[in-house]
């Protein structure tokens, strides 16, 4: 079994596809993950062993995702002492919401750190595991600096855009610009 820093667990295939945004923010932060499926509801034993078999592995932290009556990260940290992240998924009919307060709202004394549901929740379940390894390790402390630039980077261009796009939309002789709209 390969050495990894992060495991990705979801409790279905069906939630991959939200779920690889952490996967792959990992990746690009340079931290070494990996994505399974195992239901707390569906398949208990694999869950425990996958949990057990964690810290030989090398992995110092979960990240879980899971919809509907979402139970599974709840289980993953009743079972190790390891920081818990949950991303409650929008995959039934109540869009999410069923998955968020059955993630984060666990009993004193068991923590899920959840963010916010879907694939933004997915990312920043990414960063935060990022933030958490940073804590010891400069290395990515670094790439999550690299990180946090381009976001600035991103709105910086944007505001410049919006700001030439409307020094040219002022340049424009009145009647083209009324005949635009
Ligand atoms: P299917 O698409 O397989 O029917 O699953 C999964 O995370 C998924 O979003 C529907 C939803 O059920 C969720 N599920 C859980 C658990 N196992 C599966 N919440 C669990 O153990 O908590």
């Amino acid at each position: 079994m390969s050495t990894i820093q992060v495991l990705v667990l979801i409790g279905s295939d069906s939630d991959a596809p939200v779920m690889q945004a952490a996967v792959d923010l990992l990746e690009k932060l340079g931290i070494r993950s990996e994505m399974t499926v195992a239901s707390a509801h569906r398949s208990p034993r694999r869950l425990a062993r996958l949990v057990e078999q964690a810290p030989s592995r090398g992995v110092q932290l979960f990240i879980v995702g899971a919809g509907a009556a979402a139970h599974l990260a709840g289980v993953v940290a009743a079972h190790s002492v390891k920081p818990v992240i949950g991303v409650p998924i929008d995959s039934s009919a109540l869009k999410g919401l069923d998955a968020l307060l059955s993630t984060v709202q666990m009993p004193p004394g068991v923590p899920v750190a959840t963010v916010s549901i879907g694939r933004a929740g997915a990312v920043n379940a990414g960063v935060l595991a990022a933030q958490i390894l940073g804590v010891s390790d400069p290395a990515i402390a670094r790439r999550l600096e690299t990180y946090k630039k381009s976001l600035e980077d991103r709105v910086e261009r944007a505001a410049a855009g919006l700001t030439s796009g409307a020094r040219d939309q002022a340049s424009v002789p009145s009647s083209a610009s009324s005949k635009a709209f």
